[in-house]
């Protein structure tokens, strides 16, 4: 065996176990952080990750939600455990490619056949976890890794974990061989990280074919980050080229700001009948491993110094969830908003057609001079109030049926105008979503239309508030001058020439000139519409008249936007879910420094430069 940088004392075992200022291997230790202020913040954490969701298909939604489950993994597969037993075994997971020969050093360094070695690439593809006698009572009680199924039998089921026992390993340490990290069957690798982010120590196996492969260089940069301890085997190095790849290796590893990590070149060699590795071959591997096994101190920095790492990692990792989260509600808002705009756009549009006169065109005009009369009636007409009133009244009387016709005319052109408009708005709406791809995956095709039912809405709408005119003329003309005469005949009269003057214009007094273009009405007709629309009492009806219609109007278009609003309800995330997990990661941070657990992992990390047996 070649071994590179001499691991034995670049140990990072060896060097977080000197910090800690024990010298006493045999002392214990201490089994919890004393507390459990940190266990009840990351609980607290778990609930909140849990909690945020992600539904709207935005870029970063997807690897939120990666993110979301990996935390919550770790959570429960590692630190929540782990904090309750500080004292439990050390897990060394060892991971890398496929081939590697990670199941074959694994055997090997426990001098039994425990985990399946192949030809067949991938041979392990579900974990098998060795350890001594003595401590699988505690890896069977299923507190570490809890979704793996607890099997004594070789398994291929990627949830299970395999257990067995072998009293070649020390107490205190145990190897867990995993799948490899860069597999073409997807459960592998989403295992393999799922392990590795439950290891106290990674033990990383690549080749001399294999090492500058990019996918086990993004987990090595992940664990970095998360402070996790690595330790590094070159495996199967053909001897005449192993200076020359070891060299190279370690300026990777020195780059990667990986340089701490022990690495353990080991030769190309045969395996035994047993597929065991020569003894000579992994005795610096298991010699270090031994040494690490006798020292309880050694063993529990190497857990605080990972255990911190990856509560310290919590904060990013859980802001860029928050970050996220916000940016969900923001889109939410964001499509709210062009939602809205449309429809406010839609009440605009029929606000402004009650106001400029362009309702009063057409059908309207000509079944309101019909109404009002013409001939004769009108060419008498003079301008006085009193006697316009009683000429009205008359012609109504005797002509019920140009009542209804101005009525239906009035309905239709609402009508018209409603189905317009809400044609439009949902069509801008419908283009506003389908622009963003988030949007796009919330819609669908009928959207790009007003309801089925929009046109009867509409026509009952106009029906209600023609009917709530005519009650308004009953109950505020009542008595009045203007409708001396309770007759119905009156109410209707005077109902419909209110309605005329909604139509009619903002100031309720449209210039002869406005009214009679489009339409070629009779001077008599204008006089007739002057007449009335001087009438302070119409107008003020009017006016009631046209707030009823509108706000009748609103509701229409609230419930036409409400088909898109309530698909971005649906998949708005919870209500300060941000707010939420950014404030359970601060109790974590918290928590994590009054407990005292992050400076003794710092001190650790961080060892005096001239310390002995340290870098
Ligand atoms: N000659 C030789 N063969 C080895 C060595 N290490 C492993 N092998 C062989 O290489 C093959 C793969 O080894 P495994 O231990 O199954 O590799 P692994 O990394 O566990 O592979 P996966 O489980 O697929 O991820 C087996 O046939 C081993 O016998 C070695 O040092 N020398
Ligand atoms: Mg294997």
């Amino acid at each position: 065996m070649t071994t590179h940088g001499d691991p034995a004392t670049q140990s990072a075992a060896h060097a977080v176990a000197a910090r800690t200022g024990s010298t006493d291997a045999g002392e214990e230790p201490p089994a919890t952080t004393g507390d459990d202020t940190l266990p009840a913040a990351l609980t607290g954490l778990r609930a909140a990750v849990e909690a945020a969701r992600f539904p709207l298909a935005l870029p970063s939604a997807e690897p939120a939600r990666r993110a979301a489950g990996s935390l919550t993994d770790q959570l429960d597969d590692y630190l929540l455990p782990r904090l309750r037993r500080l004292d439990a075994p050390l897990l060394v997971v060892v991971g890398g490619s496929t081939g590697a020969g990670k199941s074959t050093l694994v055997n090997s360094l426990v001098q039994a056949r425990v985990s399946a070695a192949g030809v067949l690439r991938p041979t392990t593809r579900s974990p098998v976890l060795v350890c001594n006698p003595t401590d699988s009572a505690w890896f069977r009680r299923g507190e570490l890794l809890p979704g793996l199924t607890r099997t004594t039998e070789p398994s291929e089921d990627p949830r299970t974990l395999q257990l067995v026992t072998a009293p070649a390993l020390p107490a205190g340490l145990a190897f867990l061989d995993a799948p490899d990290i860069d597999s073409v069957v997807d459960a592998n690798r989403a295992l393999a990280g799922q392990l590795l982010a439950a290891a106290d120590l990674w033990l990383f196996v690549t080749t001399a074919a294999r090492y500058a492969d990019a996918v086990p260089w993004e987990l090595l940069r992940s664990a970095r980050a998360r402070g996790a301890v690595i330790a590094m085997v070159l495996d199967r190095v053909p001897a005449e080229a192993a200076d020359e790849i070891a060299a190279h290796l370690s300026e990777m590893l020195a780059d990667q700001d990986l340089g701490a990590a022990p690495l353990f070149v080991l030769p190309e060699t045969w395996v035994d009948g047993q597929g065991l590795l020569p003894a000579q071959v992994t005795a610096p591997l298991a010699d270090w491993f031994a040494r690490l096994a006798a020292d309880a101190d050694a063993r529990a920095a190497v857990v605080r110094q990972t255990l911190d790492g990856a509560l310290a990692a919590l904060q990013p990792a859980v802001t860029g969830l928050a970050d996220a989260a916000d940016e969900q509600v923001a889109a939410a808002d964001a499509f709210d908003e062009r939602v809205r705009a449309a429809y406010r756009g839609a009440h605009r549009t029929v606000e402004q057609g009650l106001s400029d006169g362009r309702l009063l065109r057409g059908e309207v005009l000509a079944r309101w001079q019909e109404f009002v009369g013409t001939g004769e009636l009108f060419r008498t007409l003079e301008a006085r109030i009193g006697r316009f009133r009683d000429r009205v009244v008359a012609a109504v009387t005797g002509r019920p049926a140009p009542a209804a016709e101005l009525r239906t005319a009035i309905e239709s052109q609402l009508v018209t105008l409603l189905r317009g408009v809400s044609s439009e708005a949902a069509e801008n709406a419908y283009t506003g979503w389908k622009a963003h791809p988030a949007g796009a995956a919330l819609l669908d095709p009928d959207l790009a239309h007003p309801s089925a039912d929009l046109p009867e809405r509409a026509e009952r709408l106009v029906r209600d508030w023609q009917r709530g005119v005519l009650e308004l003329v009953s109950v505020e003309g009542g008595d009045k001058r203007f409708v001396a005469r309770t007759a119905a005949y009156a109410v209707n009269a005077t109902g419909l020439a209110v309605m005329v003057a909604v139509f009619a214009s903002t100031a309720f007094i449209p210039t002869g000139l406005e009214v009679a273009t489009g339409a070629g009405t009779t001077v008599a007709a204008q006089a007739v519409l002057q007449a009335i629309f001087g009438d302070q009492a119409v107008r003020t009806l009017a006016n009631k008249a046209r707030t009823d219609l509108l706000a009748r109007v609103r509701t229409l278009l609230d419930d036409e936007a409400a088909r898109y609003l309530e698909r971005t309800e649906a998949a708005r995330p919870a209500a300060d879910a941000a707010g939420s997990l950014r404030r359970a990661v601060d109790q974590v941070e918290l928590a994590r420094h009054r407990s005292g657990f992050a400076e003794a992992a710092t001190a650790a990390r961080t060892p005096p430069a001239d310390e002995e047996g340290l870098q």
